[in-house]
């Protein structure tokens, strides 16, 4: 048990208000910012996804477009393609890790589940 100064930031876990931060708040605090960080870094690697699949489709379809000429694509054709399947990687690994993750918490459920 912590009596906390008014402008202290761990006031923050004190939940019931009594301006005593106990050790079961301070439990229960840091597990709201770890739960919090995950996810913000699932926001964030969401978003890195989209990108990566918004960005080659783009690239693709200006492509594809007339105003880029048959010259233009044979020189960016290395690069383009080179890009893309990086893109694709990403993606295939962001999928995998994530179904990867999904398998491992349930295998923890279930051993919750049976203890
Ligand atoms: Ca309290």
């Amino acid at each position: 048990m912590k009596r906390l100064s008014k402008d202290n930031p761990l006031n923050q876990a004190d939940l019931d208000g009594d301006g005593i931060v106990t050790t079961e708040e301070l439990d229960k605090h840091e597990r709201f910012i770890k739960i919090d960080n995950a996810n913000r870094k699932e926001d964030q690697s969401r978003f890195m996804i989209l990108f990566s699949l918004f960005s080659v489709t783009a690239f693709i379809a200006i492509m594809l477009t007339p105003f880029i000429s048959v010259e233009r694509i044979t020189v960016l054709q290395p690069i383009g393609s080179t890009w893309v399947i990086a893109n694709m990687g990403i993606i295939a690994t962001f999928l995998g890790a994530n179904a990867y993750t999904k398998i491992r918490e349930k295998s923890f459920d279930k051993g919750a589940e049976e203890k």
